[in-house]
């Protein structure tokens, strides 16, 4: 059973993935994504790059769709996606996996320049790909980077991670995530 408090963060990752705003997460949405990292990154269209850049989308899309698309109509709704977290959270396996693949994803599609840590700058990034603004992902930026040192490393954005799906905390660090849960 996902707490009041995980509904909500929940929730408010689905309106993140959503990002066409039209209440379904879909195929759509991970296509404008694409488009706002090949622009990010200055990745010219019909390249490598950019081949792998969609093959990882596909994948991530698919992987989604295929757990959590209960009504196969090609669409998750909130209702299909809370459900999907509610099984994640209750496995320790599957929760392990999405929590690694997140932070994964996050370092192969924004720590640009490969220095291990995610910087204020590739964080901003990362939130720009679904819209969010530079001015909050900023100040996410710094409650995540706890020691203060300018750069979020991978065992810093696990413990966001943690936070964010299993705390019960408000007040935790990775609460804000993807944006704050209340606007
Ligand atoms: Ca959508
Ligand atoms: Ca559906
Ligand atoms: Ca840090």
């Amino acid at each position: 059973m996902l707490s009041a408090l995980q509904t909500r963060k929940l929730t408010r990752y689905f309106r993140v993935y959503d990002v066409d705003d039209d209440g379904v997460v879909g195929v759509r949405d991970f296509e404008r994504v694409l488009e706002n990292l090949r622009v990010l990154h200055g990745v010219a269209n019909d390249t490598p790059a950019l081949a792998r850049l969609r093959q990882a989308y596909v994948v991530r899309w698919d992987a989604v769709r295929r757990s959590a698309d209960a009504d196969a109509d090609g669409g998750v709704d909130l209702q299909e996606w809370l459900a999907y977290w509610d099984d994640v959270l209750a496995s320790e396996d599957r929760y392990a996996a999405e929590v690694a693949g997140l932070v994964d994803r996050l370092y192969s599609l924004f720590d640009t320049d490969d220095s291990g840590r995610i910087d204020v700058d590739e964080f901003c990034n990362f939130h720009g790909a679904y819209g969010l603004h530079a001015e909050t992902s900023r100040r996410v930026f710094h409650a995540l980077d706890q020691d203060g040192d300018g750069a979020i490393t991978r065992d810093e954005l696990t413990a966001a991670a943690h936070d964010f799906y299993r705390s019960d905390d408000p007040a935790a660090p990775g609460t804000d995530l993807y944006g704050p849960i209340e606007e």
